[in-house]
């Protein structure tokens, strides 16, 4: 049987055909990024650079890179009016008068890229004008695309989740309606830190081992958040004594994801809120986090 490719998709669930053209726009980078990953060992374009971005992490080539190729890509889009992403101090304005920003970490899991282990690219899109500071439910579109034995886009405009493989090209539908199962038997978080979590933390990671579960961690937000969309289970990435707000950003990173999470039917909470009605103060503000279907 054909599968439904990424554009048929969007031409049946969506008749706003800028929101269409940044979709593809992205998708397309992703492969791109993609096929970049799997030669990156034999085109020496592994390691890192000289700079360090806004949140004092160390950039690596691809990260640089995988940031350049979205901005190119967007460029000649008129409807998008700013680019905001984890590799830039600001707002990139494209175009005055488009409306659409579009929320980025281009290669989440930095510190995956040079041992070939999963990465992933994060996209919020928001028809908020020359608003930035939105909270995350006013999102219309949030994906990531997780680099790994097969590359998957997960996808969400705002009626369900679903899922597409990378194949010879395309991205082919797989999954609808993708539903977070009620259980699941792994926890995820860097249990290394745990000596710097708060009381209500260190009470959630000691309910998870007396229930029973074990850990998986990755180092990547995007495959560590796929294992809980698919199998269930709880991802958190907490406050630390050396991230006091959390690590994880809330525009480009959480939100896309949270966004992801509640319309796979589970939840997304900061310090006791819903992280969706939160509206950041600042681009590359941080929270802590808990998904989790319960
Ligand atoms: P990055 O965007 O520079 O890769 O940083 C974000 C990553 C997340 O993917 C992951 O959940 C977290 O940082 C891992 O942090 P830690 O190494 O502190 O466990
Ligand atoms: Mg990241």
């Amino acid at each position: 049987m054909t599968k439904t490719t990424l554009k048929q998709f969007l031409q049946s669930h969506t008749k706003d055909t800028s929101l269409t053209q940044i979709i593809v726009s992205l998708t397309e980078v992703c492969k791109e990024i993609a096929e970049q990953l799997r030669t990156a060992p034999l085109d020496s374009i592994h390691g890192a650079t000289q700079n360090i971005n806004t949140s004092g992490d160390i950039q690596q080539k691809l990260d640089v890179l995988a940031n350049d190729q979205i901005r190119k890509s967007l460029e000649s889009i008129q409807e998008v009016h700013a680019l905001v992403s984890e590799e830039l101090p600001d707002a990139d304005i494209l175009h005055e008068a488009g409306e659409y920003n579009i929320y980025t970490d281009p290669l989440d899991g930095s510190s995956n890229i040079d041992i070939n282990w999963t990465t992933g690219t994060i996209f919020g899109i928001a028809k908020s004008g020359t608003e930035y500071l939105i909270p995350g439910e006013r999102l219309d579109v949030a994906g990531y695309v997780l680099y790994s034995s097969a590359c998957e886009l997960v996808l969400t405009l705002g009626n369900g989740v679903a899922s597409f493989i990378l194949d010879k090209g395309e991205f082919l539908l797989t999954r609808t309606n993708i539903l977070i199962p009620e259980d699941g038997r792994y926890y995820s978080v860097n249990e290394s830190k745990s000596a710097d979590f708060d009381d209500k933390s260190l009470a959630l990671l000691a309910q998870l081992k007396a229930e029973g579960k074990s850990l998986r961690y990755s180092g990547a937000l995007v495959s560590d958040i796929h294992r809980v969309l698919l199998k269930g289970g709880v991802h958190f990435y907490p406050r630390t004594k050396s991230h006091p707000e959390g690590k994880l950003r809330l525009l480009y990173e959480i939100n896309p994801i949270a966004k992801i999470v509640e319309e796979a039917g589970g939840r997304a909470y900061s310090a006791g809120k819903r992280t969706l009605l939160i509206t950041p103060t600042k681009l590359h503000e941080t929270v802590p986090i808990s998904f989790s279907k319960r």
